[in-house]
């Protein structure tokens, strides 16, 4: 054993070791594998404190962090039963009948998913959900209707940028979080991305989704699937229905879970000038989403347009108009959402979506605390234990205050949104876009020219992809000072973004009233558009050919969700293995060490596995030799260990 563990040591095997390398490390002569991974951890924290996290633009050292505090819990009680129970002890349409019987407001908390996308770039990390989820599972402040934890831009956000497993994530949260209805947000035929994927690997992806990955007890053995997404939210991002025909029957028919559609939200019906987006359109959306098999309508008003009285005309009508329990989603952009959540509640909405206060409002959902006090006293009122849940705002207080480098800049809600529509994830993207070509001085014109590339389209429905490529063109066009005239005018000499080009071949789908013709021509410049589904132009995935590739690769087994990550984003997932290979499971180091490093003296605890844990204290550093080599010392488990890192600065 000795020998093969100091083979694969990868400071030895790297040349790094010195020669007090083996009366330093005893514990070498056990523990294999341990060390590797401890390695690569102190690896990690070592180019952070020197190099600094790539992601973090800036840092503020004059900042000081608390620690955030746990709402305690009985960890030996049983956990009280919650809507998961309720939707496997009543099976499927069981569930969604109460639902539909049920008078008492439903929440669904979006604190895990759109939150955090919306206000925080998507940078929470799991093991900041994972410190909390236990705590909030066994003491339930309310009987929630479910928890938005997955999908969206966080499945790319995760490999991308924090360097963790979008699957892990969900298996662990899961684990923690038995008793309650998972949702996810899907992109319809886009899946968790930004274009049309092959039908097949999107059944392939939802069928993952909603079984989990494989538990495995101690010895090895498989014991059955942890369970995953118990409702798919499943939108398209020009709302149209074939694009989402797929999706809602795999879901319907593949798994055990709830199909969700969405009508996006756009325009403004109560306004006597809108002509596309009319009560009638929207009604009629409805009736082709209950007649493709959803379980559920959402109400998906990405951008926060949903003013109180159309939301009274809206949920009033769809009432009329289908059977199917209606769950609303807004933005806060305006400010004035709650508003019409009181509105659509008093029309007989069933579900709203809300965000924990401390990650509420602006770009982010409403406020949960809040809206649970807004309905104390209401008729429709679900009781929420306010005091513990204002305690699970104060815990997201505190960790909000360590992923301050991704806080959005907007400081106050917005009327401009009615013009511009973008939506509140883009919102908060659009600005740090914009400083990053130069252009931010001039974002009230981005903004104009986002609804002026709108318009130059045909007017279309905007939510991720279909927002990107607008947010796309609004740039181009500020940052070649073109007006939508000069568009026009000029179009057949202008290279438009690639994006603009595969919205208009119809990459993405079509729209209503299809797009503008004159300028898809422009765009296109004698290529064929087509108004087929995408999907259908593109291969199926060969799943079998897909593993011999991943196997070489990689260089190791892979399991379906790795297949269904590699096929779904392959330079993220690669650039996340090699990641992964220098620097281990960094998934598990606490935040404010992942994005900042540690100061001298300062020491972290780090779960490397079941039951194992390593503290890692870091001591100093040497000071650059002439290759730019520092020696950074630490201790691990209270052995003093140095790791080399070149300094970038
Ligand atoms: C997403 O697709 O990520 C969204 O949140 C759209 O609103
Ligand atoms: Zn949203």
């Amino acid at each position: 054993g000795f020998l093969l563990n100091l083979l694969e040591n990868e400071d030895f095997q790297e040349g790094r070791a010195t020669v007090r390398f083996i009366p330093d490390h005893p514990e070498l002569l056990q523990l294999r594998g341990f060390r590797d991974r401890g390695t690569r951890l102190l690896r990690y924290v070592a180019d952070v404190i020197v190099n600094s996290n790539p992601d973090v633009k800036y840092v503020d050292t004059s900042r000081t962090f608390l620690k955030p505090v746990v709402p305690p819990f009985d960890v030996y009680a049983e956990l009280p039963k919650g809507s998961r129970d309720r939707l496997k002890d009543l099976g499927r349409d069981s569930f969604v009948d109460w639902l539909k019987q049920e008078k008492r407001i439903q929440y669904t908390d979006t604190t895990f998913r759109d939150a955090h996308q919306s206000l925080l770039a998507t940078r929470m990390r799991m093991i900041d959900m994972l410190n909390v989820s236990q705590s909030y599972a066994a003491n339930q402040p309310a009987d929630l209707f479910s928890m938005e934890v997955w999908g969206g831009a966080t499945f790319d956000v995760a490999l991308r940028f924090l360097k963790e497993d979008p699957w892990r994530r969900l298996r662990k949260l899961r684990t923690a979080i038995p008793n309650t209805i998972f949702q996810m947000l899907l992109r319809g035929s886009n899946a968790v991305g930004y274009k049309a994927y092959p039908d097949n690997l999107i059944i392939k992806f939802i069928e993952e989704a909603a079984r989990g990955s494989m538990l495995y007890d101690v010895d090895g053995r498989e014991e059955g699937y942890a369970g995953g997404i118990d409702l798919f939210r499943i939108f398209d991002s020009l709302n149209w229905v074939k694009n989402m025909e797929v999706s809602i029957r795999t879901v319907r028919e593949n798994t055990d879970s709830l199909a969700e559609a969405c009508i996006c939200y756009s325009g403004d019906f109560t306004n006597s000038k809108e002509t596309k987006f009319t009560l009638s359109y929207y009604l009629e959306l409805a009736k082709r989403l209950e007649g493709a098999g959803a379980h559920l309508l959402a109400i998906k008003d990405m951008a926060g347009l949903l003013k109180p009285i159309a939301a009274r005309e809206l949920i009033t009508a769809l009432r009329e108009t289908v059977d199917l329990p209606i769950h609303l989603h807004t933005h806060d952009t305006s400010g004035i959402q709650s508003a019409t959540y009181l509105e659509a509640i008093n029309a007989g909405v069933d579900i709203v979506d809300v965000a924990i206060n401390s990650l509420s409002g602006l770009t982010s959902q409403p406020g949960y605390n809040s809206i649970a006090a807004m309905m104390q006293g209401h008729e429709r009122e679900n009781p929420v234990n306010l005091p513990l849940l204002n305690e699970y705002a104060d815990y997201w207080e505190t960790v909000r205050n360590y992923y301050y480098p991704f806080e959005t800049e907007l400081r106050a809600g917005t009327a401009t949104i009615y013009d511009t529509e973008i939506p509140g994830g883009q919102y908060s993207n659009l600005r740090p876009q914009a400083r990053g070509l130069g252009l931010e001085d001039r974002f009230p014109t981005i903004r104009k020219n986002y609804s002026a590339a709108n318009e130059l389209f045909g007017n279309l429905v905007k939510v991720t992809p279909s927002s990107k490529v607008v947010g796309d063109m609004a740039m181009f066009m500020t940052s070649n000072d073109l007006t939508a005239e000069d568009v026009r005018r000029r179009g057949d000499k202008l290279d438009f973004p690639d994006s603009v080009k595969s919205l208009m071949r119809g990459d993405l789908g079509q729209i209503e009233g299809g797009f503008d013709e004159e300028v898809q021509r422009m765009v296109l410049k004698g290529e064929q558009a087509y108004t087929d589904r995408p999907n259908a132009h593109l291969d199926p995935v060969d799943f079998e050919a897909a593993a011999v590739t991943y196997r070489e690769q990689f260089d190791e087994e892979p399991t379906t969700m790795d297949l269904l990550s590699h096929q779904l984003y392959p330079k993220v997932f690669a650039d996340y293995k090699a990641f992964q290979n220098d620097y281990g499971q960094v998934a598990n180091i606490p935040t404010l060490a992942f994005f900042y490093g540690l100061k001298p003296n300062e020491e972290i605890l780090v779960r490397i596995s079941a039951g194992k844990r390593i503290t890692i204290k870091y001591l100093n550093m040497t000071n650059a030799d002439e290759l730019g080599n520092r020696l950074v010392f630490f201790t691990l488990n209270g052995q003093t260990r140095s790791v080399t890192v070149r300094d970038q600065q």
